[in-house]
C-alpha cells in the first residue's frame, strides 16, 4: 500500500521550501490542478518572483516555520535542504500530517522503470553515464533529482527509462518510489552536520535498498552492500576481480598487462580507452554498466559511448597546462573521501609538487581522517570557515582569504611537473553561491595568474 494517497484526496497541500525543488513541485501540483500553500524559512526565498509568475494568488509564508500554518495543510512536501528534524516539522509530523518529498509525487506518476543512484561520491557521473549509455542504446531516458534537474521536472509520457540521483536528504524523505536497480555507490562522511553520527548517515544512504528490486553494491566497502536484499538481487563491483561465486559480476582483471573492466571474468574493456581517470572512476563506470545490464541492454553495444564519455566540470577538470604545471579544478570536492579520490589519482602522475588548495565549509567532518592524503601533499593552501581544522594536519601550510590569493601562492610554489589541485574536501557555501561558482571563480583566477595568451587552455564539451 502507498504512503501517499492519490493527491484529489488531501484538502491543503503546503509545499515546504522555495528553492529548485519547491518550485518544481508547484509548478507540477499547479498542472494537476491544485494550488498548495508554500512556505520557507527564509524571509526572502529564493524563487518568490518565479512563484509569482507561476500563480500570483499562491500564498507564500516566508520565515520561521510556524506550526499554526503549517497546520492548515493534510499533506506537506518537504524540500531536501529542510531538516525533517526542524521543530515545526517534527509537530506537523506528531499532528498526524504526512511528510514527503518530491520522490513521492514523482512516484505516483512515473510509468517507465526508475533506475536510482546514491553514494557520498560520484553520484552525478553515474547518472549522467548511465543516462548516455541508455540514449546510446537507442531508449528515451530521462535524467534528473539531486544532480541539478529536480525530477517533477523529467516526467513524460514518452519515457522508457528514468535515471535518478538520489541524496540521503531526498532518501530520508521517500517513501512510495519503487527503483527496478539501485546502486549505493561508497560511504564517506558528509553532511555529520544533519545527521546524528556516521552511521545515521549510512543508515540514510542505505534506505535505498528499501525500494529496489536489485542492489548494486561496492565489494571495496562492505557498508554498501545491502542489509536486507536476498543474494541472486544482488550484484557488485570492486577494485578485484569478479567474484565468480556470484553476486559479483563486475570487477578489474589484468589481460595482456592492461587493467580491464571485466564482466563475469570477461574483459569488457581496457581502462585506457576511456577518458575518465583514477580508480574511483573504474568503480563508477563499473556501477554504471550494473545498472543498464541490470534493465537488459547488452553490454558490449554500449561501449563506444563509454569510450567517449568525460568528466563533468569541476570534477578533476584540467583547467590549464602552463610552463609544466597543470592547474586542475576539483571544485565538486565537497567532502574528505571525494578529495582523497583526486589527489589518490593525481599523486603518481606528478613529478614536481603535488600543491593542495583546500577549505570551506567542513559540514562537521573529522579532518583527521584526511591526513593520510594530506601526507601525499606537497603544499597545502588553505581557506574558509575551516582552513584551521584542516591546516592542523600539514606541516607546510600557506594561509590566504580568497581564492585569487590561493592561485597566486600556488604559482609561487610550483616548479616544472607540479600540479595545483583545488580539491576543497568542504562545500563552497561559506564564501561562494555553490560549487560551480567556486569552480569558475577558480579558473577565471588561473587563467589571469598565468596570462591568458600564454596558456593552453583546454576546452570542455
Ligand atoms: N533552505 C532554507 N529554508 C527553506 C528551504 C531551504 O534555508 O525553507 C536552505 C537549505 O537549508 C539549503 C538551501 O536552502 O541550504 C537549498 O535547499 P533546497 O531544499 O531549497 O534545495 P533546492 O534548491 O531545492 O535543491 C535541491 C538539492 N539541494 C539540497 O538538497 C541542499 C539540489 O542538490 C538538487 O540538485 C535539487 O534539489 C534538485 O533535485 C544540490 C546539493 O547540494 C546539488 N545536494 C546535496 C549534495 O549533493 O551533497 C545533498
Ligand atoms: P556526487 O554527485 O556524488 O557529488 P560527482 O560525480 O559529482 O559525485 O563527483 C564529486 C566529486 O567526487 C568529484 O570531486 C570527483 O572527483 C569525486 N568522485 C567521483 N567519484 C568518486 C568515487 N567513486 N569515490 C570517491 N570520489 C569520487
Amino acid at each position: 500500500m502507498s504512503y501517499l494517497a492519490a493527491l484529489r484526496n488531501y484538502d491543503v497541500i503546503g509545499v515546504v521550501g522555495l528553492g529548485q525543488s519547491g518550485l518544481s513541485c508547484v509548478r507540477f501540483l499547479l498542472q494537476q490542478g491544485i494550488r498548495p500553500l508554500v512556505f520557507d524559512t527564509r524571509t526572502e526565498p529564493p524563487h518568490a518572483k518565479a512563484l509569482q509568475e507561476l500563480d500570483d494568488a499562491i500564498e507564500l509564508f516566508s520565515g520561521e516555520l510556524d506550526i499554526g500554518e503549517l497546520a492548515a495543510c493534510d499533506l506537506l512536501v518537504v524540500s531536501p535542504g529542510l531538516d525533517l528534524r526542524l521543530p515545526a516539522l517534527q509537530m506537523a509530523h506528531d499532528a498526524g500530517i504526512p511528510l514527503v518529498g518530491d520522490g513521492d509525487l514523482f512516484a505516483q506518476y512515473a510509468q517507465a522503470p526508475v533506475l536510482g543512484i546514491t553514494g557520498s561520491n560520484g553520484k552525478s557521473t553515474v547518472t549522467k553515464l548511465v543516462g548516455e549509455l541508455l540514449a546510446y542504446a537507442g531508449k528515451r531516458v530521462a535524467v534528473g533529482g539531486n544532480i541539478g534537474v529536480p525530477m517533477l521536472d523529467v516526467l513524460a509520457d514518452d519515457i522508457e527509462f528514468y535515471v535518478l540521483e538520489l541524496s540521503s536528504f531526498q532518501l530520508d524523505s521517500l517513501h512510495d518510489l519503487k527503483l527496478r536497480a539501485a546502486t549505493l555507490l561508497n560511504i564517506s562522511d558528509d553532511h555529520l552536520d544533519r545527521y546524528a553520527d556516521r552511521h545515521a548517515y549510512a543508515q540514510a544512504k542505505q534506505h535505498i535498498y528499501e525500494h529496489a528490486d536489485v542492489g548494486i553494491w561496492n565489494r571495496d566497502q562492505r557498508a554498501t552492500a545491502p542489509q536486507k536484499l536476498a543474494l541472486e538481487q544482488q550484484m557488485s563491483f570492486g577494485s578485484d576481480a569478479p567474484d565468480a561465486e556470484a553476486p559479483g559480476l563486475f570487477g578489474l582483471t589484468m589481460h595482456d598487462d592492461e587493467l580491464h573492466i571485466s564482466f563475469a571474468e570477461q574483459p569488457l574493456i581496457a581502462a585506457s580507452e576511456l577518458q575518465l581517470t583514477g580508480l574511483h572512476n573504474l568503480l563508477n563506470v563499473q556501477a554504471a554498466l550494473a545498472l543498464v545490464h541490470s534493465v537488459e541492454i547488452d553490454l558490449a553495444s554500449v561501449l563506444p559511448a563509454l569510450r567517449t564519455f568525460k568528466a563533468l566540470p569541476h570534477r578533476c577538470e584540467l583547467v590549464a597546462e602552463h610552463k609544466g604545471v597543470r592547474w586542475l579544478n576539483d571544485s565538486k570536492a565537497t567532502n574528505i573521501g571525494a578529495a582523497e579520490a583526486a589527489i589518490q589519482g593525481l599523486r603518481p602522475l606528478v613529478t614536481g609538487k603535488l600543491i593542495l588548495i583546500a577549505g570551506g565549509d567542513g559540514k562537521g567532518a573529522d579532518f583527521a581522517t584526511f591526513r593520510s592524503a594530506l601526507d601525499q601533499v606537497d603544499e597545502l593552501i588553505v581557506l574558509g570557515r575551516d582552513a584551521e581544522r584542516i591546516a592542523q594536519h600539514h606541516l607546510r601550510v600557506t594561509r590566504v582569504q580568497t581564492l585569487e590569493q590561493a592561485v597566486q601562492a600556488a604559482a609561487k610554489e610550483a616548479i616544472q611537473g607540479s600540479a595545483v589541485l583545488l580539491a576543497p574536501a568542504c562545500s563552497s557555501l561559506d564564501m561562494f553561491s555553490n560549487y560551480q561558482d567556486r569552480g569558475e571563480q577558480f579558473k577565471r583566477a588561473v587563467l589571469r595568474q598565468i596570462k591568458p595568451n600564454e596558456a593552453t587552455e583546454v576546452t570542455h564539451d
